[in-house]
């Protein structure tokens, strides 16, 4: 064996130079990684005992791709192009030999190879869409040229990770070996492809499908068409898309060279920036500094839920998916049945999509079981409480476990807005108690707010995490304080859409000006497909138990315009559901404002958008100073995940960066100015601006 760096050594097996890169944890395309590669691939075309060459990784994956963390620093030993070069331009045949993954620029290297092999496992894909990016090492070229125009468009605009056994229909993988049996496999295959004296197929060199697809524009407009909605507001859809027409249209290295000039725009622009920052938040936010890793995990065999509403059959969902048996409980045997028949509709809606088996819908629905009584939950390892946000019926409930509860057992709330500490004290057992705060529909959002109570104890802390990643969540460790991390945002924003309608502008005005920032649908609109009467009670402004003002709302509500779900609310809804604008509603609102004495005046898109996100990046600061999020991605991984916050602004407290803290606290204190202390900034946004320092400086 000869080690030709610290990443990189080439063995020879009987003619056949094995080259074997091992850089954990992914085998990133970092400087020692394209350097072995590199050297490799020279000393075994030099070497005579070497008659066909086979790369291969060590570890759990083939190359992940480019080493994200490197990009934007000075580029270092041989470049990517170089190394493919020395692969491409190979005299000998090159194999690439892959498992696990091979990704982005982890492909693209495994395209200059003249054969691919790859255990059943394996996956192919080119994600850097996901990074905000397009492949940049000729992926864009050379993958439509083994797997055509159409493949192509769908695997690089959705980064779908792509199974081995696909991967060989589409001719992208040669041969499928014996799963365990990478190397002995790829060895085989090297001496086939040397005794049958197979050329050296290079893929630059395949035409078939691009001529097939010129003079075929429809291709790429009824893509575009079909893919409208899911690419708004994104550009490196787009930009992948004109590169694998380049491809179709323009000779291989006039192709590369839009793919360049295109990467560069995307790679120093700020939407891959966020898309960037957005990966490395989602793998920093399970981290947790005072919890360590080797924490004890306490066993979770069996789940416990209170509530068979919506949230509660939601929650049940995610455990029954992964094969955790899971007891509901209900007071009453029709909220029981009506739950339990609920989860089966929707597993039976998901099975008609094709998305389950009729088999698996069985085995899903085997594993829940409802009851009437507390006492069933003995034996559970977890249970979690949904019921209705009442504190005295939560501290009830939590009395009854704690006699109920078996030693070790986590009891948690799915409580959005009440104190947990609080809650805690109706145990005596405050350490097992913990927030999970699941988002609405339960079974579909990915985001878990864990909150953490004065006294819940490291294990119960790492012990939810670990569960939420198995069930496939993305959780955001929180501290108590009133609608923890997201909600407490939320009303930030809230608070200020309506206080801009009774100023002057509509609700379509504040809501366009949130989509068009990329929010799936603007406060409003989301209240109509909500519900206006959620939440709705009349004795809360009339009458003795009086105890706000009667708002625009109530007034929508008691002419039964309920939202979508009545055919109109703020808006008004067609058959269709397609919102227009409400003459109506602007009726009830300007006479409330003329009741109120309100000033209604024109009121900019800035100003809308200045007011709702504004004071939202500075609750945030406010969170991060009383230590309620660990972090500031942590902040905006609830924003992304839980509220549509636009991947590719990163968040609010990373899209407050871009702006520049500065801007913010200077508009903030602006609108102090005019409209008191609710846009007070924080005293760590002020420091941070007046220091010239972001979020991101933060430790
Ligand atoms: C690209 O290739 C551009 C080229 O077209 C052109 C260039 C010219 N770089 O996800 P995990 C780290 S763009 C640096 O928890 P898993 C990750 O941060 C790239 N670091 O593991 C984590 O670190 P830590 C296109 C990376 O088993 C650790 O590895 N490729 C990279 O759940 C483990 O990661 C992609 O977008 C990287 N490329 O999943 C693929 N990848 O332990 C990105 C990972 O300190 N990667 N790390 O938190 C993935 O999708 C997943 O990591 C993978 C493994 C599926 C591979």
């Amino acid at each position: 064996m000869t080690a030709i760096n610290s990443v990189t050594d080439l063995t020879v097996e009987d003619g056949i130079g094995v080259l074997t890169l091992n850089s954990p944890p992914v085998n990133a395309l970092s400087a020692n990684v394209r350097d072995g590669i590199f050297e490799g691939i020279k000393q075994a075309q030099a070497d005579d005992a070497v008659k066909a060459i086979v790369l291969i990784c060590d570890g759990r994956t083939f190359i992940a791709g480019a080493d994200i963390s490197e990009f934007g620093g000075a580029q270092k030993g041989a470049s990517l192009f170089e190394a493919q070069e020395m692969m491409e331009n190979s005299v000998k045949p090159v194999i690439a030999a892959i498992h696990g993954t091979a990704l982005g620029g982890g492909l693209e290297v495994a395209l200059v190879a003249n054969y691919r092999v790859a255990v059943p496992s394996a996956k192919c894909g080119l994600p850097e869409v996901a990074l905000g990016l397009l492949p940049g090492a000729g992926g864009t070229q050379r993958l439509p040229r083994i797997v055509g125009a159409e493949k192509a468009l769908e695997m690089m605009t959705s980064g779908a990770h792509v199974p081995a056994k696909q991967c060989l229909e589409m001719g992208l993988v040669d041969e499928l070996v014996e799963e365990g049996k990478l190397r002995e496999g790829a060895i085989a295959f090297a001496r086939k492809v040397l005794a049958e004296n197979r050329p050296l197929k290079k893929v630059r060199d395949l035409q078939d499908k691009m001529d097939a697809a010129r003079g075929h524009p429809e291709i790429f407009a009824d893509f575009r068409k079909a893919n409208a909605r899911k690419f708004r507001g994104f550009l490196a859809p787009e930009s992948n898309i004109k590169c694998i027409e380049a491809a179709v249209n323009l000779p291989f290295d006039e192709g590369m060279a839009v793919e360049r000039k295109l990467f560069m725009e995307l790679m120093t622009g700020v939407q891959s920036a966020a898309q960037r920052y957005v990966f490395f938040a989602e793998r920093q936010v399970w981290k947790v500094p005072d919890v360590p890793e080797d924490t004890a995990i306490l066993p979770i065999n069996k789940v416990g839920i209170i509530g068979a509403g919506t949230m509660g059959g939601g929650i049940a969902m995610n455990f029954a998916n992964v094969g955790i048996p899971v007891k509901i409980v209900e007071m009453k045997q029709d909220a029981l049945d009506r739950g339990l028949g609920v989860i089966r509709k929707n597993y039976e809606n998901t099975a008609k999509r094709g998305r389950l088996t009729d088999a698996q819908v069985e085995e899903r629905t085997a594993l829940l079981t409802g009851s009437l009584s507390l006492e069933d939950l003995a034996d559970c390892d977890l249970i979690i409480e949904a019921v209705f946000e009442n504190m005295d019926v939560k501290k009830d409930i939590f009395g009854k476990l704690d006699k109920i509860a078996k030693p070790g057992a986590i009891l948690a709330t799915n409580t959005s807005a009440l104190n947990i500490d609080e809650i805690a004290t109706a145990t005596t057992r405050p350490e097992a108690v913990i927030g999970l705060h699941f988002f609405s529909p339960a079974n579909v959002m990915r985001l878990l707010e864990v909150v953490r109570a004065d006294k819940t104890s490291k294990e119960v802390i790492a012990t939810s995490m670990k569960l939420a990643k198995k069930i496939g969540k993305i959780a955001a460790l929180v501290g108590v304080c009133p609608g923890f991390v997201g909600n407490r945002m939320l009303f930030q924003r809230q608070n200020q859409a309506n206080a801009l309608v009774f100023e002057g502008a509509m609700p379509w005005d504040v809501d366009r000006v949130l989509f068009d920032f990329g929010f799936p649908m603007g406060p409003f609109a989301m209240s109509d497909l909500a519900g206006l009467d959620i939440g709705y009670r009349k004795e809360d402004y009339e009458g003795e138990t009086a105890k706000r003002p009667k708002q625009v709302r109530d007034e929508l509500v008691e002419l039964e315009r309920r939202g979508q779900k009545t055919g109109a609310g703020y808006y008004d809804y067609d058959e269709n559901r397609v919102a227009k604008p409400s003459a109506i509603t602007e009726k009830i609102i300007k006479d409330y404002a003329a009741k109120s004495g309100a000033n209604q005046r024109d009121i900019s898109d800035e100003e809308i958008l200045e007011r709702t996100i504004f004071p939202m990046i500075n609750e945030g600061a406010k969170i991060l100073e009383e230590g309620k999020a660990i972090r500031a991605s942590d902040i905006d991984i609830v924003w992304i995940n839980g509220y549509g916050w636009p991947v590719y602004r990163g968040g609010p407290m990373f899209y407050g960066d871009t702006v520049g803290l500065k801007k913010v606290v200077e508009r903030l204190e602006h609108y102090e100015k005019q409209m008191g202390d609710f846009f007070k900034p924080s005293a760590l946004l002020k420091k941070l601006a007046e220091e010239g320092k972001g979020f991101k400086d933060l430790k």
